[in-house]
């Protein structure tokens, strides 16, 4: 089959190492699924660079490049002890630490006149109950913060909705500590990369057939 005859590809992204670390867990898993075909698609990994402005750069290059029907980002969340399918974007920008290049914006918006938040398009409750019944632990997490995690999933939300097709789907995963982190942060909570190589599959094989979520609580009280 020619690449012009091809379903939509699945876009996956993960981050380059930052904060100290040695590596990000979430390109490890991540680049271990690049080429692999899901759901009848092609899954195409791309990591992205820790640096507000330039992670969105290059995630629209990757959009306007492959056109993709389902995007997936991912990021390291140290100290989570589960995998936490992210409900919401916000648009500001507050980073605690420098990022790769230096910046740090302080309650700077992601996009200027932007709304103040967008949802994933994701089906998190269905993804997520897929997740339990694969023996994985995962969550829905109400914030994914306000550092460049939160900048691409808040610009991505933004980019789907300027293209305007509510059929491309996208949203972001927050993931726990490797084991290889953990061990040097102690008391701290992980997730071995086979089992996140087994989520990130679980997760784009409900993602691609679930056209409406499941009605499942999944809220939090604080
Ligand atoms: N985690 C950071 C940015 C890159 C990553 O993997 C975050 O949660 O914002």
């Amino acid at each position: 089959m020619s690449r012009r005859d091809e379903p939509a590809p699945v876009l996956l992204t993960g981050f380059a190492p930052f904060g100290g670390e040695a590596g990000n867990p979430s390109w490890d898993a991540v680049r271990r699924l690049d080429g692999e075909r899901i759901g009848g698609r092609r899954v195409v990994a791309d990591c992205l660079p820790v640096a507000f402005g330039a992670s969105l750069r290059q995630l629209r290059e990757r959009l306007d490049a492959l056109a993709p029907a389902l995007v997936l980002c991912i990021g390291q969340a140290g100290g989570r002890a589960q995998l936490s399918l992210e409900r919401v974007a916000i648009n500001v920008d507050d980073a605690r630490i420098a990022d790769n290049l230096g910046a740090r914006p302080i309650d700077e918006p992601v996009v200027a006149g932007g709304p103040a938040a967008y949802f994933s398009s994701l089906p998190i409750k269905a993804m997520r109950a897929a997740l339990i019944e694969a023996g994985l632990p995962a969550e829905i997490s109400q914030t994914a913060g306000t550092y460049v995690c939160n900048h691409v999933f808040y610009g991505l939300m933004h980019e789907l909705h300027l293209r305007g097709d509510a059929r491309v789907r996208g949203g972001f995963i927050h993931i726990p500590y490797s084991p290889a982190q953990a061990a040097r942060h102690a008391g701290a909570p992980s997730l071995d990369t086979d089992s996140v190589v087994r989520a990130l599959r679980a997760m784009i094989e409900t993602a691609l057939a679930t056209p409406l979520d499941h009605r499942l609580a999944g809220g939090a009280e604080h």
